[in-house]
């Protein structure tokens, strides 16, 4: 009898330590930054991941999703220090938002690095995928689990149609707030603009800036045809994949069972939304681009001529940036896409 008593008040010792131990490191909600929301397939992706933790921890990872970049008042190029602070647990951001503070992931703004969908999955899938992570890890604090996809990014404005770095003569172009765009637009002629997707809608809709550049799947989905938007060149210039990250004290906290089934659903969710956002815009499938000339928009494919003076114009800030990205992993990346 006396031992059993003794043997009931160890078990419930040890249950009531488990607890209390779970309740100190285990907070009740986690937030997951992202840029677009769930209009967006980048937001559909957050909504994913956060579906599959509660499922896979059988609910005891709780995550709510601020889109908008909320939690950094919407400027999203401040985003990745709020990650590295603790002031966002989570995050699937973009490889251009996260630039000004990791210089590597630069890489994937280089004018006419990406050719194709191959070559995206080339660098993200293969050794320099890997570096980016291991760079992300040891100087950026927190723990890279997979890669999504924004998309490739294509040019509109409200003025003409553009075949050639001419025709973007002195037009007002936002760009996104890496330095990079600047040079990049500026070396095409065009006068850049930096600025946050929350402020680049009103100043489209206004006629601040004449023109912008973003994937298909956003021109669409943030209706930007409305806005006055009316010319659109494919010119793919540059892509950016999102990264799925936790904030490495956050990580630290959860038990090893549990991160592995955080990584596991990132891992599902990205490969879902790299499919989703590629989704009538790959291959043959250009149902996308249909609904965009449906709705009275002009799209320009410029001939391998035309794309032949965008890429010649803006080498020399390929060649500059290539150095501060840092040249070896620049090259490893081109041998990676030569070998698609
Ligand atoms: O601001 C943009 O253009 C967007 C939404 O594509 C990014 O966050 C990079």
């Amino acid at each position: 009898m006396l031992r059993t008593t003794f043997f009931t008040a160890v078990v419930a010792a040890a249950m009531f330590g488990a607890v209390t131990a779970q309740a100190q490191t285990y907070r009740a909600e986690y937030r997951l930054s992202t840029t677009l929301g769930t209009a967006f397939t980048w937001g559909q992706a957050g909504e994913r991941w956060i579906e599959l933790v509660k499922e896979k921890t059988q609910g005891r990872i709780n995550i709510k999703l601020y889109s908008g970049n909320s939690l950094v008042g919407g400027e999203q190029t401040r985003e990745f220090t709020a990650i590295r602070q603790g002031v966002i647990d989570m995050s699937i951001g973009s490889t251009i938002n996260w630039s000004p503070q990791i210089r590597e992931l630069n890489l994937f703004s280089l004018p006419f690095l990406m050719p194709d969908y191959k070559a995206i999955d080339a660098l993200t899938q293969g050794e320099v995928g890997k570096d980016l992570f291991a760079v992300l890890e040891k100087r950026g604090d927190v723990i890279p689990l997979a890669w999504g996809e924004n998309g490739f990014r294509e040019m509109s404005n409200s003025k003409r149609p553009i075949a050639s770095p001419a025709d973007m003569k002195g037009m007002k172009f936002r760009v996104v707030g890496s330095p990079l765009y600047n040079e990049t637009f500026s070396a095409l002629g065009a006068n850049p603009t930096q600025m946050s997707w929350a402020d680049a809608q009103p100043a489209l809709a206004s006629g601040a800036v004449d023109g912008q550049e973003n994937p298909l799947s956003v021109f669409v989905a943030a209706k930007l045809p409305t806005v006055g938007q009316k010319y659109l060149t494919l010119w793919h210039y540059v892509a950016d994949p999102l990264i799925f990250v936790v904030n490495k004290q956050v990580w630290n906290s959860w038990t090893p069972a549990d991160r592995e089934a955080v990584r596991q659903a990132a891992l599902q969710a990205g490969r879902e939304n790299v499919e989703k956002a590629r989704k009538g815009i790959a291959g043959n499938d250009n149902a996308v681009l249909k609904q965009i000339e449906a709705a009275g928009v002009t799209v320009t494919l410029p001939t391998a001529a035309q794309r032949d003076a965008f890429v010649q114009a803006t080498r020399p800030v390929y060649d500059k940036w290539a150095k501060t990205i840092g040249a070896d992993l620049v090259k490893k990346a081109e041998a990676a896409i030569a070998k698609r």
